[in-house]
């Protein structure tokens, strides 16, 4: 993770200053990270005395963050053309348009500033980037420590539960995060507590979870020298189990634990004709490299993408990518 430079803060400050308005939003089908750095920004415009709106195409299905699902809308404030020059758009942990999801306005053509850390991030636009930073939370962090100084203690725990969320509750970090345990430590001293975090995170999940993962244990498959794990999901399976039955970061960390796999392929049948498939490595593959070549996006180590067409298909087109690298 780098230190945000004193310019970088300057661009946003100014950026904070030229405007009257602004729409705050991440990603869509959001995470922790996404939504807890939505919550801190919104705390520092607060704050800073700034009028804005957190906008979120959701769902909001993730327990850990379904209580957060009040404060965001998917139907933009209106705003007439004079007020819209004066409206500044904020994105967090996304620099995509078409990862916004659907949201009710007209999100086109308002002066933008980026906050994110995705390795396929589009750096055209105003932004701060840094793809080695391990969560958007972090990066708040710094902007709101470099604006304001210490951060409260409700602020806090919005970010470091985005840190715990997108780190795997630290796991994911390597020896070159010292600078990210001792952001956490700031946070801890300003009340945010690690234990109950951990147990949000991880608690409150429903019982059909269980029996989801089971199926999709059950069905997995593996090739390339058993180097590559595949399973998949029907439609049946979430219409027996519901969405609520969902919990692909178990399934993940489960079959990334076992020796000699690499990689993680999962594909899920959406609708009769589109997938969504999620990928996940342990180190050495550069799985958003492969979603790239399908439209998709992400990190090294994960990434996913939608796609039109038949699980069976999808899987076959995306297993042959795998076997270039494996
Ligand atoms: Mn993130």
């Amino acid at each position: 993770m780098q230190i945000i430079s004193d310019e970088k803060i300057a661009e946003f400050k100014n950026f904070l200053e030229q405007h009257d308005f602004f729409y705050v939003i991440g990603h869509k089908d959001p995470d922790g990270d996404a939504i807890y750095s939505c919550m801190a920004l919104a705390e520092l415009l607060k704050a800073k005395n700034c009028s804005y709106q957190l906008l979120s195409a959701g769902p909001f299905k993730r327990p850990e963050i379904r209580s957060m699902a009040i404060f965001f809308s998917n139907q933009m404030t209106f705003l007439s053309e004079p007020e819209r020059q004066k409206t500044g758009l904020i994105i967090l942990d996304c620099s995509e348009m078409s990862r916004l999801g659907e949201i009710d306005g007209d999100l086109s053509n308002l002066d933008t500033f980026i906050i994110d850390h995705h390795k396929t991030a589009d750096v055209t636009k105003k932004c701060i980037i840094d793809a080695t930073s391990p969560a958007t939370a972090c990066l708040v962090q710094q902007i709101y420590e470099k604006i304001l100084g210490t951060i409260p203690k409700k602020t806090a725990e919005y970010l470091f539960f985005g840190l715990s969320t997108d780190t795997g509750y630290f796991r994911f970090l390597n020896t070159d995060s010292a600078e990210v345990f001792r952001q956490a430590a700031r946070l801890v001293e300003s009340g945010a507590n690690p234990r109950k975090t951990y147990d949000e995170m991880t608690g409150g999940k429903p019982y059909s979870t269980r029996k989801l993962l089971g199926i999709m244990l059950d069905r997995v498959e593996r090739r390339y020298n058993n180097k590559l794990a595949v399973t998949y999901e029907t439609m049946e399976d979430t219409k027996k189990w519901g969405q609520e039955g969902r919990d692909s970061d178990s399934l993940y960390s489960l079959l990334l634990s076992v020796d000699g796999i690499e990689a993680v392929l999962f594909v899920r049948q959406d609708t009769e004709l589109t997938c969504t498939c999620g990928f996940r490595s342990r180190d050495k593959v550069d799985v958003s490299a492969i979603a790239q070549k399908f439209g998709g996006g992400g990190h090294k180590n994960a990434a996913g993408l939608s796609i039109d067409g038949k699980c069976a298909d999808v899987l076959e087109k995306i297993c042959a990518e795998f076997k270039k690298v494996l």
